[in-house]
């Protein structure tokens, strides 16, 4: 147990405390090696925490004391299909528009199997496809056993199923429970009046200093009821109480209603946001100006998060041998060793966004980003990892910028960048997730103005920066830098213009449809073909082990996977200018360049090469 009394070093030392002072060091973009130095570290909480503002000390060892057990290692690494498998993240209401009325469908994911299994793809995640008013585009679900008609239905959904299990790959669902649509019949219900059902949510007589993820207060006073409600998102996704029993049967119910179907499991969204501190006390002013969402720290990571994901995970995931991925925002690497860890019996994969945003910025900051940093981030997830760890790799998804976009300066790199990044995700170690496009090298949309902008955290968020004052131009730039619309562009097959689509198109006739990336020798899509293919031909790049090499060397990423007497280097160069090889005389086996030089890595190379190869008795 730490206190006031503790050291600086002391609480750092502590899983928790890592995570909390880490993470508070790269907002601040403030280098943490000073806190295991002179005077800092010697230095007790107790002489700086008038300097850390109202019960932020006080939160914190709340937070570090919360864990006390600590992970007992498991003697060896556990196979498993989510351990091998490349992940492909598609967001229906793009993806695939069958139909003909402008919105992705289920009929159009069906269509497009045959491309996914060619592209080597061994499981896919649908972000929701659930009855919804569509206010967050699905993320507030109306009924969770009922298909959005705007994309089809449960028999459609059936065959989806069965037809990627006949190609033999998996299908894990979105699972939206930490709150639902206003319009769901459990709120209507409450609304009402009716006891069992208010006690289904958040409703208090008077707001505290909570902030919405998508600006603005997050309560909204419910005139029938005279109450105030929460809402972490938006006012029409209604947090739902996970201390009343009855919420997480439910929820129970909801995923053995599919698992029973053969759904292979679930990403659950931003599942660590759950469990609220009980009495919902005021969020720390300056951790939310530091956080952007005043109240974070009394919920990100809850006093009853890992007994909820326990009773999930037994009566809801196990008796399915169901996989489970979690959301979960803010989560640093320690914290997510014990969402994660396999003794653990919780989630068996978290997606940490500590890697999205280099120190000091944030998503809707404009600036380049430095893959130096990626590099040291990666690494550190990798020495915390042990037998019984594993992670999840990406740099996109849904709610994030393109990657390309974020590191790229000139365009001219566009297509031996998007490779290099892919070449990292499938040789470090853990899990890739791709996210739809990623294969054709998708950049962020060329959008005009706001009349284009449909995401409405995006549209919140512009008015909140018109009312703070910000002239409309200024505004627009800063969206435009962080829009989650980014990612939600039309996916382009073929060039065939999309007709009254949902959103505006924008990639037709640029030479990256699927159709041309298919078509043209040494596209980004066949290079992905290439990857995933000698990725499940050689298990060091999967269960062996990931040893950094030359980390102190800035600007390029050096490492080694070995696995029973087979070894690969893995050698890139994290920037758009030549650096020296440091790999000479060795086989290459995969490139992002046809023709490298002797001396130098060309701009963004990404190189494979053979080390040792065991030798087929
Ligand atoms: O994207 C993020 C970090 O880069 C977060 O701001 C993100 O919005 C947050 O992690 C929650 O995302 C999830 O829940 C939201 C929904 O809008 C997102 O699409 C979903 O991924 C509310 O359900």
């Amino acid at each position: 147990m730490v206190s006031m009394e503790s050291k600086i070093s002391q609480i750092y030392q502590t899983p928790i405390g890592k995570d909390v002072l880490s993470k508070l060091f790269m907002t601040l973009n403030l280098n943490e090696k000073i806190l295991n130095r002179f005077p800092i570290s010697h230095l007790k909480l107790k002489h700086i925490s008038r300097h850390l503002g109202k019960g932020l000390p006080e939160t914190l060892l709340e937070l570090v004391n919360s864990e006390q057990e600590t992970i007992k290692d498991s003697d060896s690494i556990s196979p498993k299909w989510w351990k091998e498998a490349v992940f492909y993240q598609i967001y229906p209401k793009s993806f695939c528009d069958f139909d003909g009325d402008g919105i992705g469908d289920i009929k159009g994911i069906i269509s497009k199997l045959d491309y996914l299994k060619d592209l080597g793809i061994d499981c896919l995640w649908l972000s929701p496809i659930y009855d919804s008013p569509n206010d967050d585009n699905g993320y507030d679900i109306r009924d969770y056993r009922k298909i959005m008609a705007e994309m089809g239905d449960m028999d459609d959904f059936k065959s989806l199923l069965e037809e990627c299990h006949a190609r033999g790959m998996r299908l894990i669902m979105d699972l939206v429970v930490n709150h639902t649509s206003d319009e769901h019949e459990w709120y209507q219900k409450a609304l009402s009046g009716d006891k069992k059902y208010m006690d289904y949510y958040i409703f208090r007589d008077k707001p505290n200093n909570w902030k919405s993820f998508f600006s603005g207060s997050a309560w909204k006073y419910e005139e029938e009821l005279g109450k105030y409600v929460l809402h972490s998102f938006s006012k029409k996704q209604m947090d739902l109480n996970w201390e009343n029993p009855e919420v997480r049967k439910e929820v129970i119910d909801i995923v053995r209603f599919y698992h029973e179907m053969g759904v292979d499991g679930f990403r659950l969204d931003v599942i660590n946001l759950i469990s609220k501190k009980e009495g919902l006390p005021d969020g720390n002013e300056t951790v939310g100006k530091l956080m952007q969402f005043t109240g974070i720290e009394q919920y990100f990571y809850g006093p009853r998060l890992h007994e909820f994901l326990r009773e999930l995970r037994a009566e809801g995931f196990a008796p399915y041998n169901a996989f489970a991925v979690g959301e979960t925002p803010g989560v640093g690497i320690e914290m997510g060793r014990y969402l994660t860890h396999e003794s653990r019996k919780e989630l068996d994969l978290i997606f940490n966004f500590d890697h999205l945003e280099t120190p000091g910025h944030a998503r809707f900051d404009e600036y380049h980003y430095d893959l130096n940093f990626l590099k040291d981030i990666f690494y550190r997830y990798n020495d915390s990892m042990g037998n019984g760890d594993w992670r999840a790799l990406f740099f996109e998804n849904h709610d994030n910028p393109r990657m390309v976009s974020k590191v790229m300066k000139d365009r001219k790199y566009r297509n031996v960048l998007a490779k290099m990044l892919l070449g990292i995700l499938f040789t470090v170690k853990g899990s890739p997730f791709i996210y739809q496009g990623q294969e054709m090298a998708s950049m962020n949309l060329p959008f005009q103005d706001m009349s284009q902008i449909r995401d409405i955290e995006s549209l919140n968020k512009y008015q909140e920066l018109l009312e703070s004052g910000m002239e409309e131009n200024k505004a627009f730039q800063v969206i435009m830098a962080g829009t989650r619309d980014h990612a939600r562009g039309l996916i382009n097959w073929d060039d065939t213009e999309h007709a009254n689509a949902w959103i505006d198109d924008f990639t037709l006739h640029d030479g990256y449809s699927a159709k041309a990336q298919l078509e043209t020798p040494g596209s980004v899509l066949r290079f992905f073909k290439k990857m995933t293919a000698f990725r499940r031909l050689h298990p060091e790049l999967i269960y062996g082990e990931m040893i950094p090499l030359a980390r102190e060397k800035k600007d390029v990423m050096l490492f080694r996977r070995k696995w029973q007497g087979s070894s690969l280097l893995v050698e890139i160069n994290l920037t758009d200018k030549r650096q020296p090889r440091q790999i000479q005389k060795r086989k290459v086996r995969m490139s992002n360049y046809k023709n490298r030089e002797e001396r130098d890595l060309k701009p963004y190379e990404f190189t494979i090469y053979e080390e040792k190869r065991r030798k087929l008795r």
